[in-house]
């Protein structure tokens, strides 16, 4: 489990009943989300990230507030949230003044403390590929992060020269985010295009090994018969893709019958899509200009495998 012992910030060890941090736009803030909903904690105040205001301490009973941090005014490159976030990213969850960081950890924990509607399996053979499919997805997550930058946010994603070298400052030599260079990289255009297709390429393999996955099993889910975590880190990497334009219909069609079916999911809407529509409705409707005009990453990728 990823805590936190003793972070520097003096909120942390204030706030009671479940806290997140968390950005509804970004996929592994979205895995939580999505987790917190299948579990039945709702969503209840929204309230600034910083605020110590004694009415925003305590999280109500069956709720969570949430504290967005926004990536786009960069909420997450400063000082005060890496007090919070050792690795400035999203998302944080603070429960009875604990904190845990790791998207995936923070599923797990949840699992344990609210064991009804198991996310993780306790059938070893499903034990071992649910935690093999989330291992997977946890490293593609780099590959997601490159092609989203480039083919959904472009320059809007880029930081001011001030930002780069605050998080250049700001973040521990062991950090396993690599902000600081990517941002570099990133903000000055010295990714190679052929870098962003590589990328796109891995997420290729890996959804089609969940295609084949899905159709020569015939199973619902991607761990079998039922509902798990794998289902919740690989549904929002496709609808991540999905919102750049990727043809999933017709590349990786049992994998866009399994996304039909997690979608219609009411932890898929409530935790996810609730709050994430205008984001959802502008990503997608840039695709389809793109598409239009001959470009955006259908161009880009390749038939089915
Ligand atoms: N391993 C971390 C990764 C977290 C992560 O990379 N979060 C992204 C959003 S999906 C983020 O906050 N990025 C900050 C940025 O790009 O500036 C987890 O799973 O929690």
């Amino acid at each position: 489990m990823a805590i936190i012992e003793n972070p520097p910030s003096s909120l942390v060890p204030q706030l009671q009943g479940v806290h997140m941090f968390g950005f509804d736009g970004a996929p592994c803030s979205q895995r939580v989300s999505f987790a917190l909903a299948e579990k039945g904690l709702l969503r209840g105040k929204k309230v600034p990230h910083l605020s110590a205001a004694a009415a925003h301490l305590q999280a109500r009973d069956g709720t969570y507030t949430f504290r967005p941090v926004s990536l786009i005014k960069h909420d997450n490159l400063t000082a005060d949230y890496a007090a919070i976030q050792p690795h400035m990213v999203v998302p944080a969850l603070v429960h009875d003044g604990v904190l845990h960081i790791e998207s995936m950890d923070i599923v797990a924990y949840l699992d344990e403390i609210r064991p009804e509607n198991p996310l993780l399996p306790t059938d070893p053979t499903r034990a071992a590929l649910c935690d093999e499919l989330i291992e997977l997805g946890k490293s593609l997550h780099v590959s997601v992060r490159h092609v989203t930058f480039n083919w959904t946010l472009g320059n809007l994603a880029k930081t001011d020269a001030k930002t780069e070298a605050e998080v250049r400052r700001l973040e521990q030599a062991d950090s396993p985010e690599k902000l600081a260079d990517f941002y570099q990289h990133f903000n000055s255009d010295a990714i190679a295009a052929t870098t962003f297709i590589e990328h796109l390429g891995k997420l290729e393999q890996g959804y089609g090994e969940q295609n084949v996955r899905l159709r020569d099993s015939g199973q619902p889910f991607l761990t079998g018969q039922t509902f798990s975590a794998a289902d919740i880190i690989w549904g929002i990497k496709v609808l991540r893709l999905y919102e750049c334009g990727y043809p999933f219909a017709s590349n990786f069609p049992d994998l866009a019958a399994w996304f039909e079916r997690v979608r219609a999911r009411p932890g898929f809407k409530d935790g996810v899509m609730a709050n994430h529509r205008l984001f959802h409705t502008v990503f997608r409707l840039k695709a389809r200009v793109e598409h239009l005009f001959g470009g955006g990453i259908s161009k880009s990728s390749r038939a089915a495998a």
